[in-house]
């Protein structure tokens, strides 16, 4: 029975992380300073399955702890729904605190039915400093409703725990951050130096329920600041087997320079792709300005592809509605989706994108991942910071994103997570950009400053006298970048 209770805990360990529930990178907090490890658990409502088995625990703990109470409360929004579940199948009558009191009407905090002296058992999902449970303890009392217990999801271990039980509030947990590492450790998820790492900054970031720190603010080191880490120790936080493949790609061939074949005619494509290929990760192709178009032009850039060990990159930025998209990646002329390792795609249509470019592999299953425009190189681009975070959003938190390899953007400030790429645009060792609005940047400054994992360059290398001279030149500036930048 106990072992039984165990895998079932274990395996919802994995799956939460399977959906993105938790991940490791460099999380703003709210008290400020950045965390490695950041837990979002308004995911599982896309997941009834995972809502299913969090509330059965809930339910289970409550009853086998024997766990007194009238009624139950979530702690608002997203335990909202787990408290719900836990309501109808223990048949314990819910109670609702609202955030803000209505501006109408009753002007209640609390909903449903209730009277002075009831106990309520509080439900929340994360607890990290404690104060939003104790935020809705407060509420509670004000209605003189008797607070013994609090069952949260996870505990991230920072002190919640201590703050809680100051105001004689017991807090029990279904998992604790230790106990999600370990699994994950043990099903080969993440390295023990992850583990070292989270443990470290826990230990010297706990904190009071007002926020402040126990021992005063320390330097606490976040090692999981994305650009700071090696492509080897990110691979092992992708979610896109297509990403991993890529980060050690890179890693093992000391190149982050992603060619872009920017040329008309299939021979001359090829020729380049056997020049530059010993030298490049990616190959980025355009493939509806290629003129003479044909299934063995695109035979033998996989053949090439394979002999020098670099993907291949389609920059279609696929912008449509999923159907459409799954039409246009899978099908007509160019059949994109059988020979291109990678794709780019406009977030603009949402998910849809995700799903869309998934159902376009159901018939040929594939190694296959998508980067994202999250920024644009173009002068005047009309990108702004809403869609940008909106774009991030859309590639780590959602059901498809593994699908999803990384973000074409310009900055590192727009993504955190590690286990994505960068991949930037518009670098050029001459900086002047071209009359169509296209803006350059260093090598050195792209990566360095920028964030940049991958850097593209097309015109810098094909313009030049040699292009195997320049793609040598090219990739050199570009790992030194990166090598300096990891070293620091
Ligand atoms: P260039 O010759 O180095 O300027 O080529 C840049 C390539 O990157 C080219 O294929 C563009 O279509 C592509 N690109 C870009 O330049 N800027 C962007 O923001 C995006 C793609 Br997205």
């Amino acid at each position: 029975m106990l072992a039984k209770k165990e895998n079932e805990m274990r395996a919802l360990a994995l799956k939460l992380y399977e959906i993105n529930a938790f991940k490791f990178g460099d999380f703003k907090m709210k008290v400020g300073i950045n965390s490695p490890v950041y837990f979002d658990l308004r995911v599982i409502v896309s997941f009834p399955e995972v809502m299913d088995q969090v509330s059965n625990l809930i339910s289970d703990y409550v009853r086998e702890n024997n766990l007194q109470c009238k009624h139950v409360c979530g702690v608002p929004y997203t335990a909202l729904p787990i408290a719900t579940i836990v309501s109808v199948r223990e048949n314990i009558p819910m109670l609702v605190r609202r955030k803000e009191a209505k501006s109408y009407g009753t002007k209640k905090l609390i909903e449903g039915l209730y009277n002075a002296g009831d106990t309520c058992l509080i439900v929340e999902d994360v607890v990290t400093s404690g104060s939003s449970v104790l935020d809705t303890v407060k509420d509670l009392q004000k209605e003189g409703i008797v607070v013994n217990d609090a069952v949260v999801v996870v505990d991230r271990e920072q002190g919640g725990h201590a703050n809680i039980g100051k105001h004689s509030v017991r807090m029990h947990s279904l998992f604790t951050l230790s106990y999600l590492l370990n699994v994950l450790k043990e099903a080969g998820k993440i390295q023990q130096e992850t583990v070292d790492s989270v443990a470290k900054y826990i230990s010297g970031c706990q904190i009071n329920s007002d926020g402040s720190f126990v021992d005063g603010p320390k330097k606490v080191v976040n090692e999981f600041a994305r650009t700071k880490m090696t492509f080897e120790s990110r691979s092992n936080l992708a979610k896109s087997e297509v990403a991993k493949d890529l980060f050690n790609l890179m890693a093992s061939k000391k190149t982050n320079l992603c060619l872009a074949a920017d040329l008309t005619d299939c021979e001359k494509i090829l020729n380049v792709a056997d020049v530059c290929g010993p030298y490049i990760c990616i190959l980025k192709t355009h493939i509806d300005i290629v003129e003479n178009f044909n299934e063995d032009f695109v035979k033998n850039l996989v053949t090439l592809s394979k002999k020098h060990n670099f993907l291949i990159m389609e920059d279609r930025k696929f912008a449509d509605i999923g159907n459409t998209v799954s039409m246009q990646y899978s099908q007509g002329l160019f059949k994109i989706a059988q020979w291109a390792d990678l794709v780019t795609a406009h977030s603009i249509s949402g998910q849809g994108i995700l799903q869309g470019l998934k159902a376009g592999l159901v018939d040929a299953p594939k190694k296959r991942g998508v980067f994202l425009l999250g920024e644009m190189s173009s002068t005047g681009n009309l990108i702004n910071e809403q869609y940008k975070e909106a774009t991030t959003k859309l590639a780590t938190n959602n059901a498809d994103v593994d699908f999803v390899a990384g973000i074409v953007c310009q900055s590192a400030d727009c993504f955190a997570f590690p286990g994505l790429l960068q991949l930037t645009p518009g670098v050029k060792i001459d900086e002047s950009g071209d009359k169509l609005g296209q803006q350059y940047q260093s090598p050195e400054f792209i990566v360095q400053e920028k964030g940049a994992d991958i850097a593209v360059v097309g015109r810098g290398i094909l313009e030049a006298k040699c292009i195997e001279k320049a793609a040598v030149l090219y990739r050199d500036r570009l790992w030194a970048a990166y090598s300096d930048r990891v070293a620091k």
